[in-house]
């Protein structure tokens, strides 16, 4: 029975969509093949490397670790206890002694003993819990190294964990910054992040690019047919909505960003408004010197405390005024020098005082300075407790302060002081969204940067298919986003990438 043209069609068509899905299929799981398969390229060194693994100094117990492929017979080299080393099974604790060329002890360790592939580094892996001792945790590394292995660098063990695709390059990432984080925030949002929270919201949205691109390119093989059945609309707005989903995920950066780094809080004024007596009532702590005379601060002083589950760092300065005194004039310097680089900067003003054309003009200048820079700007009115409510200050600098949130504070008694602390937290978080959809937040300057770049390569691509250009012209663009977008993973990535990240590790890790 002869088929009629319209039937034909259809046949030709699901013949065409079922090559387009096998090879769609083919084609994302090449693309999209795990981190440490597409970077074989890069250098892998499967020595057997050992370092101390717990900071340096005294404590409960340092940890020395090895692992690589000699790490077993190295680890037995020096171990004596009722089982040996070949005999341990994986994940299993072992008591014992270190001993060393000698054959004299050094310390009575717990050998733990992890085979590859079930370690961190993926590799055969054995970590000596020795007492704490700089000394004996130093001799127990010197040892291993007699027995073949060679120190780590910084952050090998978690770069080889990477490169064995136990992790990707973001968890890699979060690993560091989990190390480093000061904040309740911080750590949370690292520990999201080992947890793989950024890494499969990437691969959602290159599993998706990757779909567009095989489209488009396939369409390309059917073209002399005539037939196009890529239907551009249905691109256009998967495109649309993974570039708003991208958006959505930039716009956490500026908090994610204060999550990570903290916020730069410097306390200003003239001489004697209490910036050092705020100090201290905020830490909690007679740390900085008050004084009845004006000028007492001279140097920078510089204390953390944790507000909202943020890390604040407080900046105290000299007061700001014209001055003979060379030390006092040096200290103005020092702080005009901070306040110009300060996520918030808290102008206070002496409830007690009238403001004089001098702190005026400061006043003006340093607010001006901080609204270009698009930073935050706090006044403080001081010192209520003996002020005279008719003779409030803050009318004198009502030109300026109308632009700004003034909170009423006595350092001395602390009234107001939880006010302030809220308004801070507010103005660090700047009423930005701190997660996406999914609860992600961008924290780190190379996702930030590689993200916007495939943004502005999706924009591209959009325009491009809009204009009615051929998918030949679109796909340039998406796989400029989707390689910009493998960056953060790691799926695409150069050794300079990789040895600008790990540098930041600390030895050991
Ligand atoms: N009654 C009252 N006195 C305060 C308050 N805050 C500060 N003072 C007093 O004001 C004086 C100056 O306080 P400081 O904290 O040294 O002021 P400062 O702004 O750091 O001064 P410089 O370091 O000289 O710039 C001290 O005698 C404090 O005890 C307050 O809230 N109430
Ligand atoms: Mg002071």
């Amino acid at each position: 029975m002869t088929k009629n043209p319209a039937e034909k069609k259809a046949g030709f068509f699901v013949c065409i969509l079922t090559v387009v899905n096998s090879s769609a299929n083919l084609y994302i799981q090449l693309l999209l093949k795990p981190p440490a398969k597409q970077n074989v390229s890069l250098a892998y060194e499967s020595d057997t490397i050992a370092a101390i693994a717990t900071p340096e100094g005294e404590g409960g117990i340092s940890v020395v670790r090895i692992s690589g492929d000699g790490a077993m017979s190295i680890a037995a080299g020096g171990f004596r206890g009722a089982t040996t080393i070949d005999k341990m099974s994986s994940h299993t604790a072992h008591y014992g002694r270190f001993v060393d060329e000698q054959g004299k002890t050094i310390d009575n360790v717990v050998a733990l003993v992890f085979r590859r592939p079930n370690s961190y580094t993926g590799e055969d892996t054995v970590e000596l819990s020795c007492h704490g001792g700089r000394y004996l945790t130093k001799r127990i590394l010197e040892a291993t190294l007699r027995l073949g292995a060679r120190a780590a660098q910084a952050g090998e063990f978690t770069k080889r964990a990477f490169l064995n695709g136990r992790i990707d390059l973001a968890q890699a990432e979060a690993v560091a910054d989990l190390i480093h984080a000061r904040s309740e925030r911080a750590h949370q949002s690292s520990l999201a992040q080992l947890n793989g929270v950024l890494s499969d919201r990437i691969s959602l949205v290159r599993e998706r690019l990757v779909e567009s691109i095989s489209l488009l390119e396939l369409e390309l093989d059917f073209a002399e047919e005539g037939y196009r059945f890529t239907e551009k609309e249905r691109v256009a707005g998967q495109l649309k909505s993974t570039v708003s989903q991208i958006n959505d995920l930039l716009t956490t950066y500026s908090v994610g960003k204060i999550y990570r780094d903290g916020v730069k809080v410097a306390l200003a004024g003239a001489p004697n408004v209490g910036k050092s007596s705020l100090l201290n009532a905020l830490l909690q702590e007679d740390r900085a010197i008050v004084t009845e005379i004006p000028g007492t601060t001279r140097d920078i002083i510089e204390e953390s405390i944790s507000l909202g589950g943020l890390l604040f760092d407080l900046i105290d300065t000299a007061g700001i005024r014209e001055t003979e005194d060379l030390v006092e004039r040096e200290g103005v310097r020092r702080a005009e020098e901070r306040l110009s680089n300060c996520d918030i900067l808290v102008l206070m003003l002496d409830g007690t005082r009238a403001v004089g054309a001098e702190e005026v003009a400061a006043i003006s200048r340093l607010t001006n300075a901080v609204e270009q820079r698009g930073a935050s700007c706090v006044f403080v009115l001081n010192k209520i407790d003996i002020m005279e409510p008719e003779r409030n200050p803050v009318l004198d600098v009502e030109h300026i302060t109308r632009r700004h949130d003034v909170v009423e504070i006595s350092a001395r008694t602390h009234q107001g002081l939880e006010s302030l602390k809220e308004l801070l937290v507010r103005k660090a978080l700047r009423d930005m969204p701190s997660t996406s959809e999914g609860g992600i937040t961008i924290t780190n300057a190379r996702h930030f940067s590689a993200l916007k770049r495939t943004a502005d390569s999706l924009g591209l691509a959009l325009e491009t298919l809009e204009c009615g250009k051929s998918g030949e012209f679109v796909a340039v663009d998406l796989r400029a986003g989707l390689d910009a977008l493998g960056e953060i993973v790691g799926a695409t990535s150069t050794d300079d990438i990789l040895n600008s990240i790990f540098s930041r590790f600390c030895i050991g890790k």
